[in-house]
């Protein structure tokens, strides 16, 4: 068979083209983009006529899989860990509703958040849903588990989901494909009830899902990606999950671990090969990149003392794992590692040189020099970086959408004006909802909406908003005059301060939207033949 050298990101991708897959829905987010981009790459889902696309964002996404499912085929849905906030009512749902067509919600999570708000352990979520998950501990298990979920999906009747974290995500190792599998023919469910949440049907569904927890952890106890690995000593037992396992056995050149391990790959856990290593060991240790959550369950409410690992300090109770962690963890003696040279710097994030943010920031700290401090809520996306020096421009960042609602708030609490900034993808993702609020109150805020045609932040992939603000805008029941369109060059530097000026007096609701082309797209073709399609410059 066929061999790559893949991401783990485009390992999963790639198990999902090879397992049959009919479509992918996704809205970017570090470190999940890969696995949509790949997709969208590659030859043989061009051919196949795969679906794919960036929804507006992941609840969006993950109704649009949860569709497809029903209607048979199978399909995935990729998101970083707080895009799984965003779609969780749907996420939750879904596993009540059950799959038809083999249905996968892929999650990223980025432990030590390298590119994020927060570390939470998607884990969570997939036992909050009660359906199996699968961690893979290197790319080839991320392959393998993509085509191996549709499977899984289809055989529990239930949505599976894989996590992943940062560092396979983002890492490179060679990858054996498998026979590629048909697709599935349309085929909606036997019951064209199932899908219906009514109160009397989520009800029955609801103890259908309970009835089903039996047989997914029969699964998991007897799943490859589970296993009991003996060792000698049995001072300790080590509990491995997920990317843990790769770090555990990255300890030992010869593989031969002295002490037993439980790899972990499928939930619900294994409980036969726990109980196993919990009755052998004197005590056990959890290697998890995450949350504690294994070790809470095994430690219990009363705090089991021979377990270890996050809650103890066995392990750092936050950041990522990594090899030299999980040797400490179990006692290693570390090789001493070399300092990193003077010569290599650390450099902040900063925006690129050029970038439209920078003049439209630049306009609106001039714009409120005769205001007091503290009135910019900001928003997600490459303008955050508009928080440091030299600009000092924004007062808060918190979630995707939260720059409207959080000015609004403020505007009612007497902070008035209060000021907005968006990017373009952003509002489409859970802006527009915020800004109906506002709407609705006539609440006295402005609200810039800087658009560079792109979901730039994440590396330029499709924005929804591309071409529409205006006309949601005028829509939601902004007044055609308070929407105020100007590009953000130097050269308008005076034109632009004088705008939102005249909007910060305005008692309602205003949108300025800087215009220009983030430059990082400048030769993205198809991006510019839309852009002059659409007439927007
Ligand atoms: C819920 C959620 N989904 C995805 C992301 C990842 N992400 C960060 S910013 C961003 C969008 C940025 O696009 P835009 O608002 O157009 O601003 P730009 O980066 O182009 O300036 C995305 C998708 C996130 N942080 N949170
Ligand atoms: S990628 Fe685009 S939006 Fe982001 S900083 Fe660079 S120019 Fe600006």
């Amino acid at each position: 068979m066929q061999k790559l050298l893949l991401l783990g990101a485009e390992a999963i991708a790639q198990g999902a083209i090879d397992g049959g897959m009919s479509g992918i829905y996704a809205y970017p987010g570090t470190p999940s983009t890969e696995i949509t981009e790949y997709v969208q790459h590659d030859k043989e889902s061009q051919d196949r006529n795969i679906h794919s696309m960036w929804s507006a964002n992941e609840k969006t996404a993950m109704e649009s899989a949860l569709g497809m499912s029903y209607a048979g085929k199978r399909a995935m849905v990729c998101m970083k860990h707080v895009g799984l906030n965003v779609a969780a009512d749907a996420f939750v749902n879904s596993a009540i509703t059950g799959a038809n067509g083999g249905l996968i919600i892929t999650v990223a999570d980025d432990p030590s958040m390298h590119s994020s708000q927060n570390e939470q352990d998607s884990r969570f979520y997939g036992k909050f849903a009660m359906i199996p998950i699968l961690e893979p501990c290197n790319q080839q298990e991320a392959y393998d588990m993509a085509y191996y979920g549709f499977q899984l999906s289809e055989q529990t009747g239930l949505p599976v989901m894989i996590r992943i974290t940062t560092r396979l995500s983002h890492s490179r190792a060679g990858v054996s494909r498998k026979e590629t599998a048909p697709e599935n023919e349309l085929k909606l469910p036997s019951d064209l009830r199932q899908f219906v949440l009514l109160p009397s049907i989520a009800r029955r569904n609801y103890k259908g899902l309970l009835a089903k927890q039996t047989l997914i952890e029969e699964i998991s106890n007897d799943s490859p990606y589970n296993a009991y690995f003996d060792g000698e000593d049995k001072s300790k037992g080590i509990i491995a999950c997920g990317l843990a396992y790769n770090y555990l056995i990255e300890n030992f050149d010869d593989r031969k671990i002295p002490y037993p391990v439980v790899k972990v790959g499928h939930y619900p856990l294994p409980r036969k090969l726990i109980y196993r290593l919990e009755q052998e060991c004197d005590e056990v240790i959890v290697l998890e990149d995450g949350y504690p959550i294994v070790e809470e369950l095994l430690k219990g409410y009363l705090e089991k003392e021979n377990v270890k690992g996050r809650l103890d300090g066995t392990v750092p109770r936050d950041g990522e794992l990594s090899p030299d962690l999980v040797a400490k963890a179990i006692g290693l003696v570390l090789e001493e590692a070399n300092d990193v040279p003077e010569l290599v710097e650390n450099r902040p994030p900063a925006m690129c040189v050029g970038c439209s943010h920078i003049d439209a920031y630049n306009a609106l700290n001039e714009a409120l020099e005769i205001y007091s401090k503290g009135r910019v809520f900001s928003d997600i996306g490459c303008y955050t970086l508009g928080a440091l020096e030299p600009f000092n421009a924004i007062n808060s960042c918190v979630d995707m959408g939260a720059s409207i609602t959080m000015a609004k708030g403020a505007a009612d609490a007497g902070l008035v004006p209060a000021v907005s900034v968006i990017g373009d993808s952003t509002f489409t993702h859970s802006g527009m909802t915020g800004l109906v609020d506002a709407v609705i109150e006539k609440t006295p805020i402005v609200v810039m909406i800087s658009d560079n045609f792109t979901t730039g932040m994440t590396g330029g992939q499709d924005s929804s908003a591309l071409g529409k603000i205006e006309d949601i805008c005028i829509g939601i029941g902004v007044e055609p005059e308070h929407i105020r369109v100007f590009t953000p060059l130097k050269k308008n530097h005076a034109e632009m301060v004088a705008i939102i000026r005249e909007e910060l007096e305005y008692q309602g609701v205003s949108v300025v939207i800087p215009r220009r082309q983030c430059i990082q797209t400048a030769k993205n073709k198809s991006l510019n033949q839309k852009i002059k399609e659409l007439n927007l410059r």
